[in-house]
């Protein structure tokens, strides 16, 4: 067992790059990991940014070249951030170079480039190097607390749930073009940023694949303004997407996602009801479990999760102490060295990553064929 530093290079620094620095600069001051973390090499394209962004982040050093970045020998773990057109040639770069890859969700741009990701992960960690896909909402405390009582059984059988993954910062059709917005670059619009998250929880919560989808899809804003001065850019994803599932072993589910739901800034929420009792959270109170059984259902009961026998919470406050967003980054953080030191591959793994993007491909078939299609 190594105890010399973990050394990270991480590509992309935007929002989910700073998002994952703080997370590596945090996790190994909270949790008891057995090698420090060296935030050691930090990629972007522009280098006057990306060396301002280096300084502010707290990265040793700065580059514009994730080919030789993934290359290097005094490199561990590459951390991915970068838009999802370009996760398939750095992931299958590092996963080749020997480096665990953490990346930002969705896996791939489409199929093809997921399925190129799952298939190196898979040869990699023949060989022991890791793999891991960025859905943070699963470190939210509560949500794995959901995730243990409907395992343990309390909820009873799972009959169905409604889960929907709404905002509304792309609701001014002022708002400008971006790789968002763009098919090539990040896939498709809601159903890739947005819905990737809510089947992946679907997956997680139930243990669960959902097997057909029925969907209906909208693109509201069909052209941005060109962020350099040009003509109103068409936009060709979607903006907002909804669809009904059926889950093996029975279940059913409705899922909604939305990036034009005016007043609704990140709105994740759901609902889950077995024949024992049900469940519903709220990201915006994400310290807070809705539960209560078929006994007592009127009174269905709102529990904090805070204490130190719930999910991560032992390293943090006293019971009552919140968390907020940027833990769930920490804790993937810390899942992921955790993971790395037992050998242990970490969950959700590129494999996980092209099941999703298999769910995501039938809900825009059937958004095109106007039938119910089956996953896969
Ligand atoms: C933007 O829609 C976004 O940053 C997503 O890309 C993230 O996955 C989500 O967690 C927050 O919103």
């Amino acid at each position: 067992v190594s105890t010399s530093p973990l050394r990270i290079a991480m590509i992309g620094h935007a929002f989910m790059g700073a998002a994952h620095s703080h997370a590596w600069r945090t996790v190994g001051r909270v949790f008891e990991l057995d090698r420090p973390i060296d935030l050691r090499l930090l990629c972007g394209r522009d280098p006057v940014a990306t060396a301002a962004s280096a300084a502010r982040l707290g990265w040793a050093e700065h580059g514009t070249d994730w080919r030789q970045a993934v290359e290097r020998d005094d490199i561990d773990v590459v951390d991915i951030c970068t838009p999802v057109g370009s996760h398939a040639d750095i992931a299958v770069a590092a996963l080749a170079a020997g480096k665990h890859v953490l990346c930002e969700k969705p896996l791939g741009l489409d199929l093809a480039a997921a399925q190129r990701m799952a298939t190196a992960a898979e040869r990699a960690q023949a060989a022991g190097t890791l793999n891991l896909l960025g859905h943070n909402y699963r470190r939210v405390p509560a949500l794995a607390r959901l995730r243990d009582l409907v395992e343990g059984g309390e909820l009873g059988t799972v009959r169905h749930l409604r889960i929907a993954y709404l905002q509304d910062w792309g609701a001014d059709a002022e708002v400008p073009m971006s790789w968002r917005f763009r098919a090539a670059d990040g896939g498709s619009g809601a159903l890739a940023d947005l819905g990737s998250h809510i089947v992946d929880l679907t997956h997680f919560l139930t243990g669960r694949r959902l097997t057909t989808v029925s969907a209906l899809r909208r693109t509201f804003v069909t052209d941005r303004p060109d962020p350099d001065g040009g003509p109103r850019v068409p936009v060709d994803v979607d903006d907002a997407v909804w669809w009904t599932a059926e889950l093996d072993g029975g279940a059913v589910a409705s899922f909604e996602v939305s990036r034009v739901a005016t007043g609704r800034r990140n709105g994740l929420e759901l609902e889950i009801f077995g024949d024992r009792g049900s469940a519903a959270f709220d990201l915006q109170r994400l310290n807070e479990l809705d539960v209560g059984g078929t006994a007592d259902a009127a009174a269905r009961r709102r529990v904090l999760v805070t204490e130190p026998t719930d999910p991560y919470l032992a390293a943090w406050w006293p019971p009552g102490h919140v968390l907020g967003w940027d833990h769930t980054f920490v804790h993937q953080a810390r899942d992921f060295v955790a993971a790395i030191a037992d050998g242990v591959p970490p969950s959700p793994g590129f494999a996980d990553g092209l099941a999703i993007q298999q769910v995501l491909t039938a809900v825009g078939r059937s958004a095109d064929t106007g039938r119910r299609e089956v996953v896969g």
